[in-house]
């Protein structure tokens, strides 16, 4: 039995411009597939240039002619807190949207992702009126102060793996600073985000200070990035495109940009690691989840030779273990890979890596699960050396590299990535070694005996070289969406 029947899901489908669901015409929309079993479900409409460009100066138009920047923030507390309650209230709707569109398994849905995108904007709204700037050191007849300010009309684009999750962060962080926000989500999954905006609506969120376009990320994306009233992009997605879109805000502006890009995240294992039965779970978990298609997957274990045959075993158990199916399928463990396109894109860096001399001992790509969907079995790589395609390229599917070491310093060689730096785990009873370890590796997040954000929220996100720059979460996620003014005043003279 399924969770829900997919063919009776109501899809919102067209951009959200000024508080209104705006359906295109049928010449200007796409057919859009259903990771689970390739069934085209629903229809995107494709912005072009100047439909970006009517969003964009609508929100400038919102955020210079409503208070949203100008009301005293507690009060824009109180209505992203209300659109939070909506969210979680709304989960029997948004989590079945959510899942029928994307890889999101339903139960994951409800159990995590909305609540996860309730939470995060409660997290964000309780920051609206925290940083306000600071008074500066001047001498005793000047007031020297920083107020910190909203950019206008910020720009996010967003992936396709965790729709809701990435466009609450991106969305909650730049309105909790008083910003309108044009978002362009993946149009691979375009539309659970139109009923959030929905939502924000009917929280209070004047109409125009969140507004979504669907479309390309060349034609609709590039057309956000470059557009002038746009005084901020956030975005994340790959490195490639992350580059494009810095190049575009250096051109365009300048302009600040946030990136959360790529990565290829180590999972260091040292043979004191306590509980081998546990930690098998916590490393096949790691690169399971969502089908490996998560930017901090843990996609190269790295293990110390005592309990490598061990530990490998236990978690080739669990790969096996695993059952492949639709998003709607209760008893599926394994979602879909998102397209058709990225699943052979993996399988081919599994090719390449087998070519090059590495062993793969299990899983692959899978067909007919369900439909069309395309689904690729949980793959351990072993053999491989620090060169192997499988370890330098991020494969962004449930694909684990296999390297065994002697020595910590052998050890912590071999996590290092020669471009990317997102996360790492370390998993050791020896405190001295792991802090030794979470000085050496150069990732953004280094997590400690286990693996994966947990609900601190205030904990911040992003990572070290082309894994992106800036933050998402936390204090500094509210930050990057202000900007300070300078202030100096004298009042030596006599009144
Ligand atoms: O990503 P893109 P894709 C990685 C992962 C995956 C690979 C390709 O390795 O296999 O990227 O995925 C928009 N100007 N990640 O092709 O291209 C696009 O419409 C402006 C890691 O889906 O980065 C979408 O909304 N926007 C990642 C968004 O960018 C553009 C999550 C992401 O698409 C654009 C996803 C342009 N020129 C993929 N081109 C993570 N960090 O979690 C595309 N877009």
């Amino acid at each position: 039995m399924s969770a829900f029947d997919p063919d009776q899901i109501h899809v919102p489908a067209g951009h959200f411009i000024q508080g209104r669901l705006i359906p295109a015409p049928a010449d200007q929309a796409q057919d859009v597939l259903r990771p689970s079993d390739g069934h085209a479900y629903a229809s995107l409409p494709m912005a072009q240039a100047d439909l970006v460009d009517e969003a964009v100066e609508g929100a400038y138009t919102a955020w210079r002619g409503t208070d949203w920047a100008r009301r005293p923030p507690r009060e824009r507390a109180r209505v992203l807190r209300r659109w939070a309650d909506l969210v979680e209230a709304d989960a029997p709707t948004l989590a079945p949207l959510e899942a029928v569109g994307s890889t999101r398994p339903v139960r994951d849905a409800l159990a995590w992702d909305v609540p996860f995108t309730a939470d995060g904007l409660r997290f964000f709204a309780e920051y609206a009126d925290k940083l306000g700037g600071d008074v500066a050191a001047t001498r005793t007849d000047h007031l020297g102060m920083t107020v910190a300010e909203p950019y206008g009309v910020v720009g996010a684009i967003t992936p396709w793996n965790f729709p809701l999750v990435m466009a609450s962060w991106k969305v909650g962080a730049a309105l909790a600073a008083g910003n309108a926000v044009v978002l362009k989500p993946s149009e691979l999954t375009p539309f659970s985000v139109l009923r959030l905006a929905e939502l924000a609506v009917q929280a209070g969120v004047p109409a125009g200070i969140f507004n979504i376009v669907q479309g390309d990320g060349r034609v609709a994306g590039a057309a956000l990035t470059r557009h002038p009233r746009i005084a901020k992009m956030t975005f994340t997605g790959s490195t490639a495109t992350g580059a494009a879109i810095m190049a575009a805000c250096a051109q365009h502006g300048p302009k600040p940009v946030t990136l959360e890009l790529g990565g290829k995240s180590p999972q260091l294992v040292f043979d004191d690691a306590p509980d081998l039965e546990r930690l098998a779970g916590v490393i096949a978990g790691a690169i399971t989840g969502n089908a490996g298609q998560v930017c901090v997957a843990g996609s190269r274990l790295i293990v110390q030779k005592g309990i490598a045959a061990a530990l490998v075993a236990a978690v080739a158990k669990r790969f096996a273990a695993h059952r492949p199916g639709a998003t709607w399928d209760p008893d599926a463990t394994l979602p879909p890979i998102i397209s058709r396109a990225q699943a052979l894109r993996i399988d081919a860096i599994v090719q390449r890596a087998v070519q090059a001399g590495s062993v793969s001992t299990s899983g692959g790509l899978r067909g007919n699960v369900c439909g069309t969907g395309s689904y690729y079995l949980p793959t351990l790589i072993e053999g491989v050396d620090a060169g192997n395609p499988a370890v330098l390229e991020e494969i962004f599917g449930p694909v684990l590299t296999v390297q065994t070491f002697d020595t910590e310093e052998e050890g912590l060689a071999l996590a290092a990535h020669p471009h990317y730096g997102l996360a790492a785990g370390v998993h050791t009873a020896n405190i001295n070694r792991a802090l030794r370890a979470m000085r050496a590796l150069s990732a953004g997040t280094v997590w400690i005996n286990r693996y994966g954000r947990s609900n601190d929220f205030v904990i911040p996100t992003g990572g070290y070289h082309q894994s992106g720059i800036g933050k998402d979460l936390g204090r500094q996620a509210v930050e990057a969406n202000q900007r300070l003014k300078s202030v100096l005043i004298d009042f030596g003279m006599p009144g």
